[in-house]
This record gives C-alpha cells, sequence and structure tokens, in this order.
C-alpha cells in the first residue's frame, strides 16, 4: 500500500511523462496516446523512478480524476486528458449537453472575452460539465471566475466537441460569442 504523499508524486511523474515530456525517459507515445505498460515500466525504472506493476495498478486506481486509463486488455496506459505533446487522442465527437463551463483566474477573464478561450500549452481547451469542477479548476489561477460555455450553439455551428474517458470535456477553441461569465462570478 502507498501513502498518499507517495501517491501523490507517482501521479505527477506519469501525469509529466504521459502528458508532456515521454522523451524524457526515452518513451515516445504511440496512436492515440498509448505506452506498453511494459514499456513506461522499463523506462522508469531505467531513468531512476522504479515502481513496480501492482504500484502503478494503485496509482491508476486511486487517481482523483481518474487521469489515467488502461486499455482493455490492461497491457497498455495512456493519461485521458491534459497532454501538450501532440497525440491525436482518437476521440469521436459527443453531443454536449446545452451548457459547459470553463473556470479560470480572475485577472484572464477580460482576455478571455476579448480572444475566446483559448488551449495555451495544452493539446485542448478544457471544459466542466458542472460549475464546482470548473469553479476548482478556476481556483487553481488565483480568484476563481466561471464562464458559461454555450456548447449546443458550438455544436450547431460545427464545432466539435469531445470527451474524454474522465469526463472532462475538450474543444480546440472557443470563440467569445459562446461565452458569458456566470454573474455570481463577479
Ligand atoms: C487560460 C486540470 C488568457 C485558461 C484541470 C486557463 C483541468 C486564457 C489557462 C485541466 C485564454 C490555461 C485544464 C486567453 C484560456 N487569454 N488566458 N485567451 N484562454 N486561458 O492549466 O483549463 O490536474 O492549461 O482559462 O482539472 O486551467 O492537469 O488549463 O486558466 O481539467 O489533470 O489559460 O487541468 O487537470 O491553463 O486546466 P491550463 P485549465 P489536471
Amino acid at each position: 500500500m502507498l501513502t498518499n504523499p507517495q501517491l501523490i508524486r507517482i501521479s505527477k511523474t506519469l501525469s509529466y511523462h504521459l502528458r508532456r515530456r515521454p522523451n524524457a525517459i526515452g518513451l515516445t507515445l504511440g496512436p492515440g496516446g498509448w505506452v506498453a505498460v511494459d514499456d513506461l515500466l522499463a523506462a522508469l525504472a531505467h531513468h531512476g523512478k522504479p515502481i513496480t506493476h501492482a504500484e502503478l495498478d494503485e496509482v491508476v486506481a486511486w487517481n482523483p480524476k481518474q487521469r489515467f486509463t488502461f486499455d482493455p486488455g490492461g497491457t497498455r496506459i495512456r493519461a485521458s486528458q491534459g497532454h501538450s505533446v501532440a497525440v491525436d487522442l482518437e476521440l469521436a465527437p459527443v453531443d454536449p449537453p446545452a451548457t459547459l463551463y470553463h473556470g479560470t483566474g480572475a485577472r484572464t477573464v477580460a482576455s478571455i472575452l476579448r480572444e475566446g478561450l483559448r488551449k495555451q500549452q495544452r493539446h485542448h481547451v478544457h471544459l466542466s460539465a458542472d460549475v464546482a469542477t470548473a469553479r476548482a479548476v478556476g481556483a487553481r489561477h488565483g480568484r476563481p471566475v466561471v464562464i458559461q460555455v454555450d456548447a449546443e450553439a458550438m455544436r450547431a455551428a460545427e464545432h466539435l466537441l469531445y470527451r474524454s474517458a474522465n469526463g472532462v470535456w475538450l474543444v480546440d477553441a472557443v470563440p467569445p460569442a459562446f461565452l458569458q461569465v456566470q454573474e455570481e462570478s463577479l
């Protein structure tokens, strides 16, 4: 059994290499962002960050945002979202609920309303299905402000929206016309 600090530390290592810097430990993400579990464990061991298969299983099951997914056979693993390396997650576009939410820090709101939501370092703009999650995401960037996204209108305008295995909504960009700041955020 891993302790909480160990779970967090391993989780951060996995996020880093499965989303941002696979090549730092000699890995290449395959189609869909998948890597063989055996390759991942060998690469981590080779770079002084050894974990056992059982520990990997424990971290994947524990992760509060279910950030990592095994394929059905359990031989491959990937991060469900949040990548900054070029990767095609091979997700199919899904019809979104009428409204989605984006949480951000108060100081970026003006820029977002002017330019729309941009993906910055990540591969997609991340949207949440509920206000509470959006607020928690926003709080990582200062005083949180929740912005409503008219997902229904985006879909009608042929924008493609995707949902990751762990329920995060992903889109290329959101133009300002589809954005509205939640009144109670102000
Ligand atoms: C902001 C976490 C100025 C955007 C969470 C955000 C999420 C703009 C920041 C996931 C802008 C990017 C993603 C514009 C967007 N002008 N600022 N035009 N457009 N921004 O971390 O959405 O822990 O890349 O509002 O749960 O905060 O990684 O994205 O503040 O799902 O698993 O640019 O990260 O998941 O920041 O978070 P991020 P995010 P994990």
